[in-house]
Protein backbone atom coordinates (compact mmCIF):
# COMPACT_ATOMS: atom_id res chain seq x y z
CA UNK A 1 0.00 0.00 0.00
CA UNK A 2 0.93 3.74 -0.81
CA UNK A 3 -0.03 7.19 -0.26
CA UNK A 4 -0.43 8.80 -3.39
CA UNK A 5 0.61 12.17 -4.40
CA UNK A 6 -2.49 14.11 -5.00
CA UNK A 7 -2.11 16.98 -7.79
CA UNK A 8 -3.25 20.71 -6.84
CA UNK A 9 -4.74 23.42 -8.93
CA UNK A 10 -3.82 24.71 -11.29
CA UNK A 11 -1.67 21.85 -12.05
CA UNK A 12 -3.33 21.00 -15.99
CA UNK A 13 -2.74 17.17 -15.18
CA UNK A 14 -6.16 18.17 -13.49
CA UNK A 15 -7.78 19.22 -17.09
CA UNK A 16 -7.52 15.26 -18.28
CA UNK A 17 -10.31 12.95 -19.24
CA UNK A 18 -10.01 9.36 -17.64
CA UNK A 19 -10.54 6.40 -19.63
CA UNK A 20 -13.15 3.66 -19.00
CA UNK A 21 -11.04 0.97 -17.00
CA UNK A 22 -11.31 -2.01 -19.87
CA UNK A 23 -11.08 -4.99 -17.34
CA UNK A 24 -10.95 -5.66 -13.66
CA UNK A 25 -7.48 -7.36 -12.91
CA UNK A 26 -5.04 -7.20 -9.67
CA UNK A 27 -3.89 -3.86 -11.25
CA UNK A 28 -6.75 -1.56 -10.76
CA UNK A 29 -7.60 -3.18 -7.23
CA UNK A 30 -3.86 -1.95 -6.02
CA UNK A 31 -4.94 1.73 -7.39
CA UNK A 32 -8.04 1.40 -5.52
CA UNK A 33 -6.18 0.53 -2.31
CA UNK A 34 -4.01 3.19 -2.63
CA UNK A 35 -6.32 5.91 -3.20
CA UNK A 36 -8.42 4.73 -0.28
CA UNK A 37 -5.01 4.57 1.84
CA UNK A 38 -4.31 8.17 -0.02
CA UNK A 39 -7.96 10.00 0.98
CA UNK A 40 -7.62 8.69 4.53
CA UNK A 41 -4.70 9.76 4.82
CA UNK A 42 -5.96 13.38 3.16
CA UNK A 43 -9.29 13.44 5.74
CA UNK A 44 -11.15 13.41 2.43
CA UNK A 45 -14.70 11.33 1.90
CA UNK A 46 -13.27 10.96 -1.94
CA UNK A 47 -10.87 10.72 -4.00
CA UNK A 48 -10.76 10.60 -8.12
CA UNK A 49 -7.96 9.01 -9.60
CA UNK A 50 -7.07 12.04 -11.59
CA UNK A 51 -6.22 13.75 -8.79
CA UNK A 52 -3.05 11.15 -8.28
CA UNK A 53 -2.14 11.21 -12.02
CA UNK A 54 -3.76 8.36 -12.76
CA UNK A 55 -6.26 8.70 -15.96
CA UNK A 56 -8.60 5.94 -15.27
CA UNK A 57 -12.48 5.94 -14.56
CA UNK A 58 -12.08 4.73 -10.64
CA UNK A 59 -13.11 6.65 -7.39
CA UNK A 60 -13.07 5.43 -4.04
CA UNK A 61 -15.24 7.32 -1.28
CA UNK A 62 -16.48 6.97 2.39
CA UNK A 63 -18.67 9.35 3.80
CA UNK A 64 -19.27 6.95 7.01
CA UNK A 65 -18.18 8.63 10.14
CA UNK A 66 -16.30 5.86 11.18
CA UNK A 67 -14.05 5.79 7.99
CA UNK A 68 -15.21 2.13 7.64
CA UNK A 69 -17.30 1.80 5.03
CA UNK A 70 -15.10 1.98 1.66
CA UNK A 71 -16.64 2.45 -1.77
CA UNK A 72 -14.95 1.60 -5.14
CA UNK A 73 -16.41 2.78 -7.87
CA UNK A 74 -15.47 2.08 -11.53
CA UNK A 75 -16.34 3.43 -14.55
CA UNK A 76 -19.56 5.48 -13.05
CA UNK A 77 -22.14 6.44 -15.30
CA UNK A 78 -24.84 9.12 -14.42
CA UNK A 79 -28.41 7.74 -16.04
CA UNK A 80 -30.83 10.57 -14.25
CA UNK A 81 -29.84 13.87 -12.46
CA UNK A 82 -33.25 15.38 -10.74
CA UNK A 83 -33.78 17.95 -8.55
CA UNK A 84 -31.29 21.15 -7.08
CA UNK A 85 -29.15 21.32 -4.17
CA UNK A 86 -26.86 23.75 -2.91
CA UNK A 87 -23.84 22.09 -1.26
CA UNK A 88 -20.75 23.71 0.42
CA UNK A 89 -17.69 21.96 -0.95
CA UNK A 90 -13.83 22.04 -0.55
CA UNK A 91 -11.29 19.54 -2.36
CA UNK A 92 -7.82 18.00 -1.80
CA UNK A 93 -6.89 19.54 -5.27
CA UNK A 94 -7.63 23.35 -4.03
CA UNK A 95 -6.93 23.16 -0.41
CA UNK A 96 -8.18 25.71 2.20
CA UNK A 97 -10.97 26.68 -0.19
CA UNK A 98 -14.95 25.98 0.44
CA UNK A 99 -17.45 27.54 -1.21
CA UNK A 100 -21.19 26.58 -2.61
CA UNK A 101 -21.86 25.04 -5.52
CA UNK A 102 -25.05 23.72 -7.55
CA UNK A 103 -25.71 19.97 -7.78
CA UNK A 104 -28.48 18.27 -8.74
CA UNK A 105 -30.31 16.40 -5.45
CA UNK A 106 -31.20 13.18 -6.81
CA UNK A 107 -29.26 10.89 -9.06
CA UNK A 108 -29.25 7.26 -10.55
CA UNK A 109 -26.20 6.27 -11.59
CA UNK A 110 -24.52 2.80 -12.25
CA UNK A 111 -20.90 1.51 -11.90
CA UNK A 112 -18.49 -1.48 -11.95
CA UNK A 113 -17.39 -2.73 -8.71
CA UNK A 114 -13.91 -4.63 -8.36
CA UNK A 115 -15.53 -8.14 -8.19
CA UNK A 116 -16.69 -6.83 -11.65
CA UNK A 117 -20.49 -6.69 -10.67
CA UNK A 118 -22.44 -3.47 -12.50
CA UNK A 119 -24.44 -2.18 -9.46
CA UNK A 120 -27.17 0.50 -10.13
CA UNK A 121 -28.10 3.17 -7.33
CA UNK A 122 -30.77 5.91 -6.92
CA UNK A 123 -29.28 8.34 -3.93
CA UNK A 124 -29.33 11.80 -2.77
CA UNK A 125 -27.98 13.75 0.07
CA UNK A 126 -23.72 13.63 0.77
CA UNK A 127 -23.09 10.68 -1.31
CA UNK A 128 -24.82 12.34 -4.47
CA UNK A 129 -22.98 15.36 -4.30
CA UNK A 130 -19.61 13.41 -3.83
CA UNK A 131 -20.53 11.13 -6.70
CA UNK A 132 -20.98 14.21 -9.10
CA UNK A 133 -17.73 16.02 -7.77
CA UNK A 134 -15.72 12.71 -8.42
CA UNK A 135 -17.29 12.29 -11.71
CA UNK A 136 -16.42 15.62 -12.68
CA UNK A 137 -12.65 14.63 -11.91
CA UNK A 138 -12.72 11.97 -14.34
CA UNK A 139 -14.02 14.87 -16.64
CA UNK A 140 -11.30 17.09 -16.16
CA UNK A 141 -13.83 19.48 -14.22
CA UNK A 142 -13.24 21.14 -10.36
CA UNK A 143 -16.11 22.55 -8.71
CA UNK A 144 -14.38 26.20 -8.51
CA UNK A 145 -14.90 25.96 -12.50
CA UNK A 146 -18.87 26.62 -11.35
CA UNK A 147 -17.50 29.69 -9.35
CA UNK A 148 -18.14 33.62 -10.40
CA UNK A 149 -15.71 34.91 -13.03
CA UNK A 150 -15.14 37.37 -9.64
CA UNK A 151 -14.48 34.60 -7.15
CA UNK A 152 -12.64 32.84 -9.53
CA UNK A 153 -10.29 35.64 -10.05
CA UNK A 154 -9.92 36.36 -5.90
CA UNK A 155 -8.97 32.65 -5.66
CA UNK A 156 -6.36 32.38 -8.30
CA UNK A 157 -4.98 35.64 -6.65
CA UNK A 158 -4.79 33.75 -2.94
CA UNK A 159 -3.31 30.68 -4.30
CA UNK A 160 -0.50 33.28 -6.40
CA UNK A 161 0.21 35.03 -3.00
CA UNK A 162 0.67 31.34 -1.32
CA UNK A 163 2.78 30.10 -3.97
CA UNK A 164 4.78 33.32 -3.64
CA UNK A 165 5.08 32.97 0.22
CA UNK A 166 5.74 29.38 -0.20
CA UNK A 167 8.71 30.35 -2.35
CA UNK A 168 10.14 33.23 0.22
CA UNK A 169 10.01 30.59 3.17
CA UNK A 170 12.04 27.85 1.62
CA UNK A 171 14.50 30.52 0.18
CA UNK A 172 14.70 31.42 3.58
CA UNK A 173 15.64 28.23 5.34
CA UNK A 174 17.72 27.61 2.70
CA UNK A 175 19.75 30.41 3.76
CA UNK A 176 19.97 29.85 7.42
CA UNK A 177 21.16 26.49 6.94
CA UNK A 178 24.05 28.45 5.02
CA UNK A 179 25.33 30.74 7.99
CA UNK A 180 26.20 27.82 10.20
CA UNK A 181 28.92 27.09 7.86
CA UNK A 182 29.83 30.40 6.31
CA UNK A 183 30.66 30.87 10.51
CA UNK A 184 33.25 27.99 10.16
O1 LIG B 1 -13.15 15.70 1.10
C1 LIG B 1 -13.96 16.21 0.30
N1 LIG B 1 -15.08 16.80 0.79
C2 LIG B 1 -16.12 17.21 -0.03
C3 LIG B 1 -17.09 18.03 0.54
C4 LIG B 1 -18.17 18.46 -0.22
C5 LIG B 1 -18.29 18.06 -1.53
C6 LIG B 1 -17.33 17.27 -2.10
C7 LIG B 1 -16.26 16.83 -1.36
S1 LIG B 1 -15.08 15.79 -2.08
C8 LIG B 1 -13.67 16.19 -1.14
C9 LIG B 1 -12.50 15.30 -1.50
C10 LIG B 1 -12.13 15.54 -2.95
O2 LIG B 1 -11.49 16.48 -3.33
N2 LIG B 1 -12.57 14.67 -3.83
O3 LIG B 1 -12.33 14.88 -5.13
NI1 LIG C 1 -12.13 17.02 -5.39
Amino acid sequence: MAILKVLHFPDEKLRLKAAPVEKINPEIAKIAKNMLETMYAEGGIGLAATQVNIQKRIIVIDISENKNEPLIIINPKILKLEGKEESQEGCLSVPDYFDIVQRAKNIEFCYTTLKNETITKTIDGLLAICIQHEIDHLNGKLFIDYLSPLKRDRLKKKIHKQKIKERRSKNSELHNNESPNKIL
